[in-house]
């Protein structure tokens, strides 16, 4: 049972828009009541419902509290935390002894704090000794952090507070609903337009979003690079773009005008279904106001275009000469709750700490050296997440997971599930069972988000607290102390000997002085004064960096980078056989896999099944109505859905929530096919078929 204090500041546990909650005492229960913070500048009070139901997982009936193991007949069993432990390490040491370092793999997380991630990639290289890990973020920002890497020389998902939006005169929000996914960013947008301001959705969906839209462009699956490029044609012909601005601020235009000149408006209206008069319409409005933005979210960036559709809107707004000004620029939403520090401090297969590169011979040394290592023994890059889970059982025997439900979360289920299951051992560190936990062999039960310290670093890149409210159940240990556990029974517990996690940070600090994502002159002190601390921040007296590229981009030159995309089809496209697009997103009750709140009455009992939107035009040829079964079928597998009949979705297009698993998991139906640069899935487009349940019929 906890005993929360009274009124401490502290942060939602899910999304990345990290919602200042105040927690404190109920009198009526045994959890602590949770309000909006009113002060904290991000969410001014506003709570969605998964905020405000949020407390309902402290002190939940499926709290693990007890290490688990696999007793003779596979059933779980209780154990000590020794012998658990014991286990773990001793089964880790014998697969790299038999088979190499990089045959133990490690799957983290953007839920993690930025300690967490820190410590978790620190493990994988120093106590494992393996190449092979990556995180859920390669699922999540791979392909935004690609594009801005390549445009800007930094990644960094806002470049800008999200105050911004309020005095931006037209905001472009791509492939994003924010009215589900970021419910309190809403306020932003409806004060925006208060203030005489436009906002432009571009979607396949006429989401709760496109609804409060200006203007809407109902866009074809996989097709927001054309979109890009036609509307950046459109201001090239009506001599809109910023020569000054180009001339003095980026390289590369006179390629990217080259390809984009390809991208007359009839070939993109019929490439992409949105009419000439409305791209006119949408350019004009980003052009001629005196500040205007694009935001992009997953459903641009998660196709195995998704890193050139990014570069796409970012060459669209460099050539607008919008990127660095006041109120205006390019933006990503990131989504989870740290998936920006979550991918900085080196749990993906590439990076080290602040952003280094795990290929970089420099890089390796500045790391090496505070870890009190030699950089020769720093593993190379590793696989990238889907690419690790498909080798699972093959080249890589073990999978330690800490903060993802890859058996819900992966694309291509029908082909990684079976892998994971036959993994000789899947370790799993998580406060509740979910459908990976019971493929694994062991669980290690961890503390939750009210229960310890750490810092996040939300959307805008600003660092904040997450604070202890609540005492942890007896049982749990936090994951900063199972990673030392183990390090210590590999032989290495002197590297991860932390009193607390604010030690951790210090040592974060260090590890990332001089590097792109600076936090050296970050404290726990000063994210307290400030109300949070915008990295780079590269020393005590700098107060950090809300804004970005207001004089210079990353690059060294302090230019930005065009780059010529090219529209490409995608992995699948629809055919005679699979004649329709399938995409996947979210709803508002629901958070990622589900593992979270599919336990929470009040949002299981909102959204109790995926359902399947379809076009009534569709609905009608198929005899499908309003909760009637129907089957979808991509090349992969069949999913059984309940229908939804809505006039918002486009006619070619079916839409289904990803949140749940087993046999109704979307990710049955989604494929492998990655970006070539970002190695993101595609799971915002398959091909499918549908039949109703009843007369089989297909089409
Ligand atoms: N309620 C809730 N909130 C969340 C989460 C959650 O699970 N539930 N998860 C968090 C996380 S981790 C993330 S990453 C964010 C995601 O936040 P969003 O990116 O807003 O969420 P999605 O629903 O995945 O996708 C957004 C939209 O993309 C559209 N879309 C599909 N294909 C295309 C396309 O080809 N082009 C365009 N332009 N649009 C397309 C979909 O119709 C959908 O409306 O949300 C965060 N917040
Ligand atoms: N089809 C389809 N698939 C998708 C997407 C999509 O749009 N469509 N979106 C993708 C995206 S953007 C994302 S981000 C992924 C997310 O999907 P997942 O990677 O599965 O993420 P979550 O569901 O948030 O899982 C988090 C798990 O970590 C646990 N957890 C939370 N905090 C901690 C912690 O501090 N420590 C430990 N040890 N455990 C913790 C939770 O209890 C939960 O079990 O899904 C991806 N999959
Ligand atoms: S918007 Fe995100 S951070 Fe805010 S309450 Fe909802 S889930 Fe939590
Ligand atoms: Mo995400």
């Amino acid at each position: 049972m906890s005993q929360p204090e009274l009124a401490v500041r502290t942060h939602c546990p899910y999304c990345a828009f990290q919602c200042g909650i105040l927690m404190g005492e109920d009198l009526g229960g045994d959890r602590p009541r949770i309000s909006g913070d009113p002060h904290f500048p991000v969410n001014n009070g506003q709570l969605c419902v998964k905020g405000w139901s949020s407390a309902a997982l402290l002190g939940h009936p499926q709290r693990v509290t007890v290490p688990q193991l696999r007793d003779g007949r596979g059933r779980w069993r209780p154990a000590e935390w020794d012998e658990a432990l014991d286990f773990v390490a001793a089964k880790l040491a014998s697969i790299r002894e038999r088979c190499g370092a990089d045959a133990n793999g490690v799957f983290g997380s953007g839920a993690l704090t930025n300690e967490k991630a820190y410590l978790l990639g620190k493990f994988a290289r120093v106590a494992l000794g393996t190449a092979n890990i990556d995180y859920n973020g390669r699922f999540c920002m791979a392909s935004a952090a690609g594009a801005q890497n390549r445009a800007f020389g930094i990644d960094r998902g806002l470049p800008f507070p999200v105050a911004d939006v309020e005095r931006a005169e037209v905001v472009l929000l791509v492939g994003a609903n924010t009215a589900d996914t970021l419910p309190p960013m809403m306020q932003w947008f409806d004060r925006q337009r208060a203030n005489g301001g436009r906002l432009v959705v571009a979607d396949p969906r006429r989401t709760p979003t496109a609804r409060r839209a200006d203007l809407f462009l109902q866009v074809t699956p996989g097709t927001d690079l054309a979109l890009a490029n036609g509307l950046l044609y459109i201001a090239i012909e009506e001599h809109i773009v910023d020569g000054r601005y180009i001339a003095d601020r980026t390289n590369g235009f006179a390629a990217a005008r080259a390809v984009v000149l390809q991208y007359h408006p009839a070939r993109v209206e019929r490439l992409t279904g949105v009419s000439e008069s409305q791209l006119r319409q949408a350019v004009r409005w980003l052009a001629t106001a005196r500040s205007s933005m694009v935001l992009t979210g997953r459903g641009t960036e998660q196709h195995s275009k998704g890193v050139d559709s990014v570069h796409a809107w970012i060459n669209l707004m460099l050539a607008l000469g919008k990127v660095g000004k006041p109120h205006s620029g390019f933006g990503t939403l990131t989504g989870q709750g740290n998936g920006q520090g979550g991918r900085e401090h080196g749990q993906k297969a590439d990076q080290l700490p602040g952003y280094r590169l795990i290929e970089v011979d420099a890089h390796r040394e500045a790391v090496a050296s505070v870890w009190g290592v030699d950089a020769a023994s720093l593993p190379r890059k590793g696989k990238s997440a889907y690419e690790l889970l498909d080798v699972l059982s093959g080249e890589v025997k073990s999978l330690f997971v800490m903060g993802s439900n890859v058996a819900v979360a992966a694309p291509n289920l029908a082909r990684i599930l079976p892998k994971l299951q036959a993994l000789e051992l899947l370790v799993v560190c998580d406060a509740f069972h979910n459908e990976t936990s019971e493929h694994a062999h062991v669980f290690l039960p961890v503390y939750q988000w009210a229960e310890e310290e750490g810092t996040l670093t939300n959307l805008e890149g600003r660092v904040i607290r997450r604070r202890t409210v609540a005492r942890p159940p007896t049982g749990p240990r936090s994951d900063l102390r199972v990673l030392y556990d183990l390090a210590l029974r590999l032989g290495v517990g002197d590297k991860f000997a932390f009193r607390s996690a604010e030690h951790v940070f210090d040592e974060l600090k260090r590890a990332t002085a001089g590097a792109p994502a600076d936090y050296s002159g970050i404290s726990y002190a000063k994210i307290e004064r400030q109300d949070g601390v915008f990295w780079p921040c590269r020393s005590e007296d700098d107060p950090g960096t809300p804004r970005m590229f207001t004089e210079r981009f990353h690059h060294p030159d302090g230019r930005a980078n065009f780059f010529a995309v090219e529209h490409r089809e995608a992995g699948e496209e629809p055919s005679a056989e699979f004649p329709l697009f399938f995409t996947t997103g979210r709803y508002k009750e629901h958070y990622n896999s589900g593992a979270q709140t599919r336990g929470v009455g009040k949002l299981a009992n909102a959204q109790l099944l995926p359902r399947l939107e379809i076009h009534p035009r569709l609905a009608r040829r198929h005899r499908v109505s309003t909760g009637s079964r129907v089957t979808v079928e991509s090349r992969r597998a069949k999913v059984e859905f309940v229908a939804e009949v809505t006039a918002d979705i486009r006619p070619d297009t079916l839409f289904a929530p990803f949140h749940w698993g087993g046999r109704q998991a979307a990710n049955l139906l989604t494929s492998g096919v990655l970006d070539p640069t970002s190695r993101m899935p595609e799971f915002k487009l398959a091909a499918v078929r549908i039949a109703s349940v009843r007369d089989g019929a297909q089409g």
